[in-house]
């Protein structure tokens, strides 16, 4: 029989990637999907829609909210899935800042929830919880890693705090499989439009294309360490594949700064970043993490995970799809 996995945060980057990797495995997937006024399922259709009609029926959406307990219950009792990612989240950093409140409900209090209604089912899947480099915060001088120290710098990271220390309670107290991934930034052609590198890779197919003009981004000088989140699903598989939970950073242990990215990217286009990439203020957060750079050895050790894909190689990745994606527009 095949392994039931069912995925919160489906409908988004990261979920769509995990989609493809666990049907290639032959899991039944199930995803919890919340309803909106318009249609969000632009990443996944392709795996609804798949003509093969058997590999149709091992992906299944059921209505469901991280604020709503009662749907979460229903849908982990119909389910009873083997394995959990737990990836929905309100995800953005800056947003965090405009709706605090609402970032803490779903990104931490909804993982309390998930976690509670599958105690009280008394089901025992084995869980991952989407945990971010963002709740280290402030730059440390050395490589980040599962001992460094948190200093969450935004509503989103205190809430991911919140939910990484809630996953290691469970797991110690209730003695639950919950393995915490430590995530560095992962990006990719499914990335949501308002995050920097997808950003910079749009804006630069749409000047290169005669669209636009100018981009406006905000800090030119934030550095990141960031990968493709093709290969970061892989890391969230092999952690519930472990005989015992875990928490792992994932990340390539090299960082680049945004201006880094642009000139990579607008390099690949053979145009001049600076004619074009405007820095405004109104994009800076009240308080920014400056710079991130992951250790990724015992995941690398334990896991036998690797990154696979340069920065350059994942530009290129994400500036070839965004400009086939203006041009389909077009
Ligand atoms: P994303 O593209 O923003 O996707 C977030 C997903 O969460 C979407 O499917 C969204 O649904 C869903 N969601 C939001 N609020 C919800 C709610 N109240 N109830 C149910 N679902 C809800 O994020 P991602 O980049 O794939 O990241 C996946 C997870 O990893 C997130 O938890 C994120 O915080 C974490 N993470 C990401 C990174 C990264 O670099 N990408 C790094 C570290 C950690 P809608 O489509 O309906 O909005
Ligand atoms: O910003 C700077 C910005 O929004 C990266 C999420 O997936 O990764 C992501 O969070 C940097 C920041 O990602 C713009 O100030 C400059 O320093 O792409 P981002 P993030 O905040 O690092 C972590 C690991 C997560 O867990 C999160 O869920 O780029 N920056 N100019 C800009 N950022 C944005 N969004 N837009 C700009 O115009």
């Amino acid at each position: 029989m095949s392994k039931k996995a069912l995925i919160t945060g489906v409908t988004g980057q990261d979920g769509s990637y995990l989609v493809e990797l666990l049907l290639k495995k032959k899991y039944e997937v199930h995803g919890l999907v919340r309803r909106t006024s318009t249609f969000n399922r632009g990443r996944i259709e392709k795996f609804l829609n798949l003509k093969n009609d058997k590999q149709n029926k091992k992906f299944i959406l059921h209505y469901g909210d991280l604020v709503d307990s009662g749907s979460l219950t229903k849908i982990l009792s119909k389910v009873k899935p083997n394995e959990i990612y737990h990836l929905g989240a309100q995800s953005h950093v800056g947003t965090s800042f405009e709706i605090p409140e609402y970032t803490l409900e779903a990104t931490g209090y909804g993982t309390l929830k998930l976690l509670e209604a599958i105690r009280n089912l008394k089901i025992y899947p084995k869980i991952y919880q989407a945990g971010s480099s963002e709740m280290y915060g402030n730059f440390s001088a050395n490589k980040l890693n599962e001992n460094s120290s948190f200093h969450p710098r935004s509503p989103y990271a205190a809430a991911k705090v919140y939910a990484h220390w809630i996953a290691v309670n469970y797991r110690e107290a209730y003695n639950m499989f919950i393995s915490n991934g430590i995530l560095f930034n992962h990006e990719s052609p499914n990335r949501g439009e308002n995050f920097v590198t997808r950003k910079i890779t749009l804006g630069a197919a749409m000047i290169y294309l005669g669209l636009r003009k100018k981009l406006v981004l905000g800090n030119l000088e934030a550095k990141r360490d960031w990968g493709y989140a093709k290969d970061y699903v892989e890391a969230m598989w092999l952690m519930l594949q472990q005989k015992k939970p875990d928490d792992f950073v994932i990340s390539t242990g090299k960082s680049h700064s945004v201006r880094d990215f642009c000139k990579i990217v607008f390099g690949l286009l053979n145009l001049d970043y600076k004619k074009f990439v405007i820095s405004d203020k109104k994009y800076f957060r009240p308080t920014e993490v400056d710079s991130l750079e992951g250790d990724s050895a015992k995941a690398r050790k334990l896991l036998g995970w690797q990154p696979k894909t340069s920065l350059k190689s994942l530009a290129k990745i994400m500036l070839k799809s965004d400009i086939e994606y203006i041009k389909k527009l077009k």
